[in-house]
């Protein structure tokens, strides 16, 4: 791939999109093809076809998905398999129908089992039940895998399939509801923070660990991949260490300010124990994380209080 390349980031506007947007652009990338969803529904396989017969893009980042946090997934199993699954086929075979030379397909962390080794090894998938919370996401990015690595297999394609830890930053989804753990704890401390008030809700028990990358870490790691990773194996992206959900709101509170206390609805779920990614693997190849958790957070809570919270 060269600063010459037809470069198509499906999803450009999203949370790992829009990194993968800015990394690109660093990069000096000059051919990149975006559609926002009104320009182009990723679920309808003809429309989809008919997009990459007219722009035949050299590079495809597939950054393109229905996502969210434990309740999102918990309340909406259909939407998320459904549109997962169309989307992800849809771009994987029309890839392979006009000769796309590499495809780089996000998946997640959550496709490993419930109760799986840690640090988590890329070959533990399938060795165990999943969570069921997101259960029927996991599938469908276990799907995903499974069509690059079959089309790999039986058309010589270059399909490669990463597996990136639980993500944060710039253009994250900040919905109290359907969003994921960290930009939500950054909204509900700084709202509790500029309302005056004394106490903070999390869901759960607080005691379950998670490892955060900050997404231009990931964005960096994609490309990284995308010029020097070409077998036909998951290869997982994180920073290898994690923290407690009530760590986690500690370092929030006290970036916010926040000096009130923190009440714990065991009556939301806590879902996966804990979900550490063994990164041995890309550290191998001579990739690392370099952006530290109380840095990223930082960036992200003033991106957030001049994007949202002001907006
Ligand atoms: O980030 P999160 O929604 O998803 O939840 P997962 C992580 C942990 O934070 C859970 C707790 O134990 C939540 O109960 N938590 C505490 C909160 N307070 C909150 C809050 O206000 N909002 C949210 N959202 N959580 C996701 C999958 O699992 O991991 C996705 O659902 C994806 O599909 C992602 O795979 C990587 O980390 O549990």
């Amino acid at each position: 791939m060269d600063k010459d390349s037809k470069i198509y980031i499906a999803g450009h506007r999203g949370l790992v999109g829009s990194a993968i947007m800015r990394r690109l652009e660093i990069e000096g990338c000059k051919n990149l093809i975006t559609r926002t969803h009104a320009e182009l529904d990723l679920t309808r396989q003809e429309r989809v076809e008919e997009f990459f017969h007219e722009e035949r893009p050299d590079y495809v980042f597939l950054a393109a998905a229905r996502v969210g946090g434990i309740y999102a997934n918990n309340t909406y199993p259909a939407e998320f398999i459904y549109s997962n699954l169309t989307i992800q086929t849809n771009i994987i075979h029309a890839s392979y129908v006009f000769k796309v030379k590499k495809l780089l397909f996000l998946g997640s962390s959550c496709i490993y089992p419930k109760n799986c080794p840690q640090p988590m090894k890329e070959e533990y998938l399938l060795s165990g039940p999943l969570e069921p919370t997101n259960e029927p996401y996991a599938v469908a990015k276990i799907a995903g895998i499974k069509m690059c690595q079959a089309y790999n297999r039986q058309y010589g394609t270059n399909f490669l399939s990463v597996m990136p830890t639980n993500l944060y930053g710039p253009n994250d989804n900040f919905d109290l509801k359907t969003s994921h753990v960290l930009p939500a704890l950054i909204r509900k401390f700084h709202e509790a923070k500029t309302e005056g008030l004394s106490e903070v809700e999390i869901w759960g028990t607080g005691s379950p660990k998670r490892e955060f990358l900050h997404v231009d870490d990931l964005a960096d790691a994609c490309l990284f991949l995308m010029k020097n990773y070409s077998e036909n194996k998951i290869i997982n992206i994180g920073v290898g260490k994690d923290q407690t959900i009530r760590e986690l709101a500690e370092i929030i509170a006290g970036l916010t300010g926040f000096k009130g206390s923190i009440r714990f609805d065991t009556g939301k779920p806590d879902g996966t124990p804990v979900k550490r990614l063994d990164v041995s693997k890309i550290n191998s190849f001579g990739w690392r994380a370099r952006i530290g958790l109380e840095q990223g957070i930082a960036e992200t809570y003033k991106w957030y209080v001049e994007n949202v919270h002001n907006a």
